[in-house]
Parts: structure tokens; C-alpha cells; sequence
């Protein structure tokens, strides 16, 4: 092993995908000519030079006084951003084909979903009831997607090879073939002609609870679905979560499908656990890969001690 400076890995989002163990064992696969550490192993502070990291707890970064770069092993920062104490040093999240491809899959998987009547077909099969309903065409439908970045922009160029319209909004001007895209204040005007809405928005002060019955109340509702429908795999904050369960039971909204929550594990005693109209997912709309990301995160550590420059790199003025 050479005297090259630690790389800390403090990974706490306590599921499967994100066992420290497993995250370890890929690491070491790929950077071994560097020690990479777990917290309470008997590492010296000192010796970090990089931190590669989901969920660290507050506090856990900044006792790395030589620290260089931290990677976030995920595509959101809002945790980080959460920790007062977070060392200025260069931050970099995740943007790589393979979580781009797995988010689009959840988005295209559930925007079909609400498309097919896929909620009231399994209802169907459950009674015994051979009903089917007039099938429409996905022309009939806008997908109106709130964040056009990296997860954003794809999901909307593959949505639109199933051939629905589709709407988009951001923070700044946009111009992406086949989406009608809307900025800033013009979210009015994005809501009134959207129907089925994505939200792959980062959670920063700006978009917090920005889910939530007066966006819902905006929502196009002359499309053949009628209430138009949320999916979030954004972040929980981003959602008012007494105001779904209100819109979706006075019919302002027809079907939500979520993947994030306010507070994760979902609790048992949710109303979203057996609502009807709720398709319930466990934040895994697109999972990191411990074997992309450990090469990620290596690749741009041999550039960075290189002299070359970080991708992806974190405005943490704006929070994503
Ligand atoms: P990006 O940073 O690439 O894109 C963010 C988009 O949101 C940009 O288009 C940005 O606008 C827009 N945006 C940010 N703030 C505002 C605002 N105030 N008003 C309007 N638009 C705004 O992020 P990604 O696409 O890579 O990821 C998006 C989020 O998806 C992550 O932050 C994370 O929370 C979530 N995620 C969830 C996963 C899951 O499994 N559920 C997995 C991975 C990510 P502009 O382009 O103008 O900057
Ligand atoms: C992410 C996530 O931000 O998995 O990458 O939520």
C-alpha cells in the first residue's frame, strides 16, 4: 500500500444497497493503492484526503481536517447540505449513464402505468371482472417533468419516444427537442398543461413543499385521465404529503406514484401504505451501483491528483 492519502467511506442509509460492507469490498476492488477506511476502524484523521459518502451523519466530514474533495454517492446533495459544519472543499455528486438509465426506467415504467390503467386492471383482476376501458393513445397525454437536469432531460427523450406531448420546467432556460420547456415563473403556465407530472426536482430551500394542493389545484384536467397524477422520485421534502392524501381523496389529483417520503423508512402507519390510488415505491426509483460508483469516484480522483478537473461538481450557494 502506498502513503497516497485514505479515502473514508461513510455510507449510512442503513439498506441493502448501501451496506458499508458491500460499498467496501468495491472500493478496495478498485483503489488498491489506497486505504479505504470505515468509520471507528482506528483511522487517523489526519491521513483522509477524500470521503466518498451517503447520509454522513452532521459533524463527520469536518473531522477530517486534510480533506480534498467528497464525493456524494448519490445524485442528491440535500443531506449534505444539511450539515452546517460541511467542509468547503470541492463537492461531487453522482451524474453517470447508469443511474440516469435506471431513473428513466422508474419514470417510464410509471408514467405507462397511470397511462394503461394499470391501478384499475389489477383492481379488476383481483374481482374476477373482465372490463376493459377504451384505450387512448399517449398523444392524449402531457408528461409535464419539474427538473430538466441530467435525470430530467433523459426521461423526457425517452417519454417521448412512446409518443406522449411533453412539457418541461427548470430553473434556467431550456431548449430540449420535442419538450415544450418553461423557467422560473412561467410554472403556472407549465401546470396548466400538464397531466401526468414527474417531479425529479432537487430539494433546496427554493423547491421545498413545492408539491403541494395549490401546484395540484394548477394541473390540467382535460386530458382522457381526468384528475391528472403525481409521480415523485425527487425527494420527500419536496411533498406536502397531508395535502396528496387531501388531493387525492377530494379527486384533484386521480393517482400518485411515490418513491421518496418525508420520513424514510415510510412508517407503518402511513395512509400511503394502503391508499388506493398510491402506487408505493421504497426510494429505489434508481439505485447507485457500487461497481459504476467506485469506478466513478476512482477515475476522477486519479484526474483530480493529476491536475485535471472534477465533474459534476456541486453549487452549493444553490444546493444542487
Ligand atoms: P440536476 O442537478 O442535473 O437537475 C436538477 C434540475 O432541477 C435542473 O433542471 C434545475 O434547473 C432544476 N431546478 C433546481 N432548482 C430549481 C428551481 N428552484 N426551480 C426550477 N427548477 C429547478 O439533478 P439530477 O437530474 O441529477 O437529479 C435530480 C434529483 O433527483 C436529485 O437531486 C435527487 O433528489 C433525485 N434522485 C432521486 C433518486 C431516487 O432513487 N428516488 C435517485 C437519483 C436522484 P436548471 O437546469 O435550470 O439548473
Ligand atoms: C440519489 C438517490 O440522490 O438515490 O442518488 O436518492
Amino acid at each position: 500500500m502506498s502513503n497516497k492519502g485514505a479515502l473514508a467511506l461513510l455510507v449510512h442509509a442503513g439498506t441493502e444497497n448501501w451496506s458499508p460492507a458491500r460499498w467496501k469490498a468495491r472500493f478496495d476492488d478498485v483503489c488498491r493503492d489506497r486505504r479505504v477506511v470505515l468509520p471507528d476502524t482506528g483511522l487517523d484523521p489526519a491521513e483522509v484526503h477524500y470521503a466518498a459518502v451517503w447520509k454522513p451523519k452532521p459533524g463527520e466530514l469536518a473531522a477530517f481536517p486534510n480533506l480534498r474533495v467528497i464525493f456524494n454517492l448519490g445524485a442528491g446533495v440535500d443531506a449534505l447540505m444539511a450539515d452546517a459544519s460541511l467542509p468547503e472543499v470541492p463537492l461531487v455528486r453522482v451524474a453517470v449513464d447508469d443511474l440516469t438509465e435506471r431513473m428513466t426506467a422508474y419514470v417510464v415504467l410509471h408514467v405507462l402505468m397511470h397511462h394503461r390503467q394499470e391501478l384499475y386492471l389489477r383492481q379488476s383482476q383481483r374481482e374476477k371482472r373482465w372490463a376493459p376501458k377504451y384505450q387512448w393513445p399517449a398523444g392524449a397525454i402531457t408528461v409535464g417533468i419539474m427538473g430538466l437536469g441530467t435525470l430530467g432531460a433523459h426521461a423526457a427523450s425517452m417519454l417521448r419516444q412512446f409518443g406522449f406531448r411533453l412539457t418541461g420546467w427548470s430553473r434556467r432556460p431550456k431548449q430540449i427537442e420535442g419538450v415544450k420547456c418553461f423557467h422560473g415563473d412561467q410554472l403556472g403556465a407549465f401546470l396548466q398543461a400538464t397531466n401526468i407530472l414527474v417531479c425529479l426536482l432537487p430539494l433546496t430551500p427554493d423547491t421545498r413543499h413545492i408539491l403541494n394542493r395549490e401546484l395540484f389545484l394548477q394541473l390540467n384536467r382535460n386530458s382522457p385521465l381526468g384528475a391528472p397524477v403525481l409521480i415523485n422520485a425527487g425527494r420527500g421534502g419536496l411533498q406536502n404529503e397531508a395535502h396528496i392524501l387531501q388531493c387525492l381523496d377530494d379527486d384533484t389529483l386521480g393517482a400518485a406514484s411515490l418513491d421518496v417520503y418525508q420520513t424514510e423508512p415510510l412508517p407503518a402507519d402511513s395512509p400511503f401504505w394502503s391508499h388506493p390510488k398510491v402506487v408505493v415505491t421504497p426510494h429505489n426509483a434508481a439505485d447507485t451501483d457500487a461497481d459504476e460508483i467506485s469506478k466513478y469516484v476512482v477515475r476522477q480522483i486519479e484526474r483530480f491528483e493529476a491536475g485535471g478537473e472534477l465533474e459534476n461538481l456541486v453549487d452549493c450557494k444553490l444546493g444542487y
